[in-house]
């Protein structure tokens, strides 16, 4: 079975939510405390140098990481969580998904640990990447007019970025009244009865 090494309400949720969806089963290992030395730090390491959350082991043993290459692991197994092949909306799947884990994502990767990146600026650093993730949120709002979810009626893994990212930095206010795209369809993530355990289990809902 695949192990999801993470830590409640961090970016491995995106991970479990989109197993979840997909009717993968998994089991969680909790790795709480990874970001300092420790036990749990060591056991990261030996199956990802960058010692981030998610990191999975595979059915065959094989490790996967970054979100987007296990979004596209899962669309392997159930592709009826994109857009088709050959409709305008997968290329803006396509787009967006790698927009998301290239851009928005490292702005959590300098601003929570700003420290490590500029010892001497670590309090500018956090702001300035909190203003940027802010400003790309605003342009990813704007790409998204469809409803319930960012393709319309059919839910894509796309959505589960989007619901469980809401419920990180800025903050869920922030997105209700600055991103009310993002909000509306992040709110109809959470309403699925399905994915309700998950998303309790990792503080989202
Ligand atoms: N590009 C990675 C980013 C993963 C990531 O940054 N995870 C955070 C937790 S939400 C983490 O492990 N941070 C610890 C660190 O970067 O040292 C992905 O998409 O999976």
């Amino acid at each position: 079975m695949i192990k999801v090494y993470g830590v409640p309400g961090w970016g491995s949720a995106i991970s479990e939510v989109m197993l979840t969806l997909a009717e993968i089963p998994y089991h969680f290992v909790n790795v709480s405390g990874f970001d300092s030395d420790g036990v749990a730090r060591d056991l990261l390491k030996t199956m990802n140098p960058l010692c981030q959350v998610p990191t999975l082991t595979l059915e065959n043993g094989e490790v996967m990481t970054e979100t987007a290459a296990i979004s596209l692991m899962i669309l392997d197994r159930r592709p009826d969580l994109a857009p088709p092949v050959g409709r305008a909306e997968r290329q803006q799947f396509q787009r967006l998904l790698v927009w998301l884990v290239a851009n928005i994502y490292p702005t959590f990767t300098y601003a929570d640990y700003p420290e490590r990146w500029a010892p001497d600026a670590a309090a500018q650093l956090k702001k300035n990447c909190i203003e940027y993730r802010k400003s790309l949120y605003l342009w990813l709002n704007d790409q998204l007019s469809a409803e319930p979810y960012a393709f319309g009626e059919q839910l894509t893994l796309l959505d589960v970025y989007l619901a469980v990212m809401r419920s990180w930095g800025p903050g869920h206010d922030w997105f209700q009244d600055n991103t009310s795209n993002i909000s509306a369809i992040a709110d109809a993530v959470c309403q699925l009865p399905s994915l309700r355990s998950v998303l309790k289990s990792n503080a989202i809902i």
